[in-house]
This record gives C-alpha cells, structure tokens and sequence, in this order.
C-alpha cells in the first residue's frame, strides 16, 4: 500500500542516522520508495581508562529523539528497525539491567588472541565451524579477552544482546538476538546453523548468554510502555531487520537475478559476493574471506578491507591540529597530486588503531622504499589509489573462489560519495562501477520491514523497488595503463 511508513536508525561508528522511508506512486503510478533523513548524530569512540567503549546511552538518547521527530514532523511509521556495525555487544544481568558500558571493536584488549584461540582450536578447525575471517575484533575474541581479565561481569551476566538487539531491548525491553549479526560473533556455526556450544565451553565462554537467532522481517516487539509516555507517542513496533550494517547494504544492492559482486564503502571497505550457501573450504581461509549470514537466507562472502578509516583517521590528525579540511576539499587536493607516487596496503595490521595514522603511512612507504607522502593531497592520493588497487585484488580473489567472472562492480553506502574514489576504482578494475544508492544501509533496514509488513515478498522484489527508486552513477574505465604498473607494485607487498 502506498503510503506504507517506516523508520530506520542505521548506525555508523562516527555518525547515526535515523530516516524515513515511504512507498509512494510516482506520476507514472509506479511505486517508488522515498527516504529522507530526520536526525542526524556524532557517534564517539570512548577512551575510559584502559578501555575503548562506545557510549550506549547516548545513542538510546539520540534514538529517542528521532523517533519524536518522526511524530513531530507529521509521519507516522507503523515499524522501525535499527543496524549497526557488527560484533559488538551488551551484556545484561538477571534483572535484565544493561552491565556497563559495551566495549569498542577496535579496544586494544583481543590483542594477540587470534593466535592464542587457533593454538587452543586450530585454525582450520574455528574456519570451518565459523566461516570468518579472522579478525581481532570478533565476539569471540572480545568474550575471551574479558575471561581471560576475569571479569566479574562475565560471571553475573545472563544474557548478551548485540549492538542492533541491545538499542532495539532498550526501547521495547523485548531481548531478541538477530541472524545476521549472530554470524558475525565467531560462535555461530553456519554449517549447523545454530550456536557453538562446544566451542564456548572450550573457551569459557558461558554459553546461557546466546539467544536463539531469529531472521530478518521478524517483528520483535512494540515500544515499551514507559517509552512511549515518555515521547508521547503511539504504538510501534520494532522488526528484526537485517541489523548488521553490511548486510542491509548488501540487501539494497540494485542487482537483477545475475550473480553479482559488490562493494560496500563506509568506514571499512567489505567487498564480495553473493551466494546461497557458505563456501566453508581451506582457499577461502587463506584467502582471508568471511561467509557472513545475509538477508534473505543468503551468505555473504565477503572481504573486510580497511576502507576510508584509514582517510577519517587523518583527517581528524588535521583537524585536531587546527588545519580543518572538508572530505571535498581533501579529494581535491589528492586530484592534484602526483599520481602513483607511493602505495599502502591498506589491511597491513598497523592501521586498525586509531590514532598516528599520518606517521603510519609514512613509515610504511619509508619501510618499502617509496618516496614518503607529505602534503595532505598525497596522503589522501596514496590512500584512495592504494585502496582502488586493494579492491581489484579482493574482486579478483573472489572470481577464484566462486570460479565465476563479474562484469563490473556495485559500490554502496557513503563512501561512493567519495567520486575520485569511484573512479579511481574502475580504472583499477578496467570494469564498470555502479555506484548507488548513497543511503544503502537504511535503505536495506527499511526493506526488511517492507517484508515484514507483507509490502515486499521477498529480496528480489525488494531491489527491484530500490532500482526503481533510486538513481545510479556509471563510471566507465579508462584505459591508462599505469593502472595496471601499480597493481604490479601493490601485489608485491605480499598480503592477501
Ligand atoms: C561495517 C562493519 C563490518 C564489520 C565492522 C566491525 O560497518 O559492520 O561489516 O566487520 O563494521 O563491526
């Protein structure tokens, strides 16, 4: 039905978001999906002490205040779903009170515990019952560092919620535990399709934490009593949408019924494809690929790549010191600068913590014998090409796994806005980058309550509503071969 309201939150680890989405006719009287931002909020990491934490009072605040402004301003959505980055979680005692502040994916505390769990587990072992790349920032990891620092939250804590079903309880006091993210924890076996109990008492990790998954367009529950006196408004309920971040994306991904390979560009960079089951094999391990559980029933094998973090970080440095630059006016200045000067490899591990990110790249290019990026346009040059480059790599990866060739490339979420990065990776690719839509997280938040409330039947239907709505940027390639010199070069820094 046209006229259909819903609202997303869609957090982001700088900002949040929350939006609204309406079905509407066009003068055509095609149906069309019609989003527009009602809040938008600064979202911080925050040091405290020896630990990095997010601050998830603030968020259920900021939250609160987009739900009455969706009111205010004359909508009035019958859902809301909220994403978020993954990984991260809350734990809650017996009387179902939040254990203190959640901690940060990038706090330093699973430092070393990859290869302390593999030598516990075995690498191949914890690939195969997980499917994930192995990253420091996973549930289980952060699980084990708190067992590990014995702490006495992990001895009263009854239930965990993860970031998206955390926000969600906080508003409904309904605890639900979504599939999507529950894949991104390390201790969910995507071959058994349920929770690794063995592999939890293996690590001490108390297994009466995890709820039993439920899969996006599951309706959660109404807006608790006290919440909507306290905002003074009418019953809403909440969907289970696809809560992981990178899944929404992946979900507006304007893509027919071809397989397709795509590019999810915020904060990190997760490139892939999608598929029907997760391709749990050795070359998938060493490849460095995650087989994260999707929309839809779908996995998801997909690469975590760095991505414009890396660029964010710097501009803080810049900003701190007084010398602010807008994101538009750093592009410009990296248009300027000298092509192909010197190169990063985005995933080496000395760029996930946040802080002396300048220093880091410099040093990187000292250490492989490359003229050392000064000004901030060859800074930002160094990283957008090396990160086009990074992203020819990853694709090329994936055509091995999948034994498949893609035709070109679909790029999503805020990063595309980046378009000297759009171009940039055509012409690393020699292929076509579809780029669109911008808002592709909220867009795939609000399609999942479109299912949920029997307006979309399923995926495929629900992109076709985004590739009816919402307009596209074609980058063709060019044929500058030096594109192809620097790919030599990138490739001889040895990662995959
Ligand atoms: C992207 C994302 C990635 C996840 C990373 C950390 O926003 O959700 O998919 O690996 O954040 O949680």
């Amino acid at each position: 039905t046209t006229g259909t309201t819903v609202l997303a939150f869609d957090m982001g680890a700088s900002s949040g978001r929350a939006l609204i989405g309406r079905l509407a006719n066009d003068s055509e009287g095609k149906r069309k999906l019609e989003v527009s931002e009602i809040h938008r909020f600064p979202n911080h990491a925050i040091q405290v002490g020896k630990h990095l934490h997010w601050d998830t009072l603030r968020l259920l605040h900021e939250m609160k205040k987009g739900i009455r402004l969706a009111f205010q301003n004359g909508y009035e959505p019958s859902t809301f779903g909220v994403d978020t980055w993954g990984v991260d979680f809350g734990l809650l005692d017996a009387n179902g009170e939040l254990l203190g502040n959640p901690y940060h994916y990038r706090d330093s505390h699973t430092d070393g515990l990859i290869e302390e769990v593999n030598g516990l587990i075995g690498q191949e072992a914890l690939f195969r019952q997980s499917g994930l790349q192995f990253m420091p920032f996973n549930t289980l990891y952060q699980l084990y560092a708190m067992k590990k620092a014995a702490s006495p939250k992990l001895d009263v804590a009854q239930t965990l919620l993860l970031t998206p079903d955390l926000l969600t309880y906080l508003l409904t006091g309904v605890k639900s535990c979504e599939f999507t993210m529950a894949t991104t924890t390390q201790l969910y076996d995507p071959g058994t399709q349920s929770w690794n109990v063995e592999l939890m008492e293996k690590l001490g990790i108390p297994s009466r934490l995890f709820l039993n998954p439920v899969h996006p367009g599951t309706i959660v529950g109404p807006l608790a009593p006290e919440v909507m006196a306290e905002l003074g408004v009418p019953a809403m309920q909440a969907v289970a949408v696809g809560t992981h971040d990178t899944e929404s994306a992946i979900a507006a991904v304007p893509a027919g019924d071809e397989p397709f390979a795509f590019l999810v560009c915020g904060t990190w960079s997760l490139l892939g494809t999608e598929m029907s089951q997760p391709l749990l094999t050795t070359e998938t391990m060493e490849l460095e690929f995650s087989n994260e559980g999707g929309v839809g029933g779908t996995y998801q094998l997909l690469k975590n790549i760095m991505g414009l973090w890396i660029l964010q970080e710097c501009k803080r440095e810049w900003d701190e010191k007084g010398n602010e630059l807008s994101f538009p006016e750093l592009v410009r200045l990296a248009e300027q600068a000298a092509p192909f000067r010197s190169l990063i490899h985005p995933d080496d591990p000395r760029f996930f913590a946040p802080g002396g990110m300048v220093d880091k790249i410099r040093s990187f290019c000292e250490e492989t014998n490359q003229p050392i990026p000064e000004s901030e346009g060859e800074i930002i040059r160094c990283i957008l090409e090396s990160l086009a480059l990074r992203y020819r790599q990853a694709l090329e990866q994936a055509e091995m796994l999948t034994d498949k060739r893609y035709g070109g490339l679909h790029m999503v979420g805020g990063g595309i806005q980046n378009e000297l990065l759009c171009r940039f990776t055509a012409n690393a690719l020699g292929k076509p980058v579809w780029a669109g839509p911008i808002e592709a997280s909220a867009i795939g938040n609000m399609l999942m309550q479109l299912v949920a409330l029997g307006e979309c039947k399923d995926l495929q239907e629900a992109r076709r509503l985004v590739a009816d709505s919402f307009p596209i940027s074609v980058y063709e390639p060019s044929t500058d071969a030096n594109w192809s010199a620097a790919y030599e070069k990138f490739v001889g820094f040895g990662r995959v």
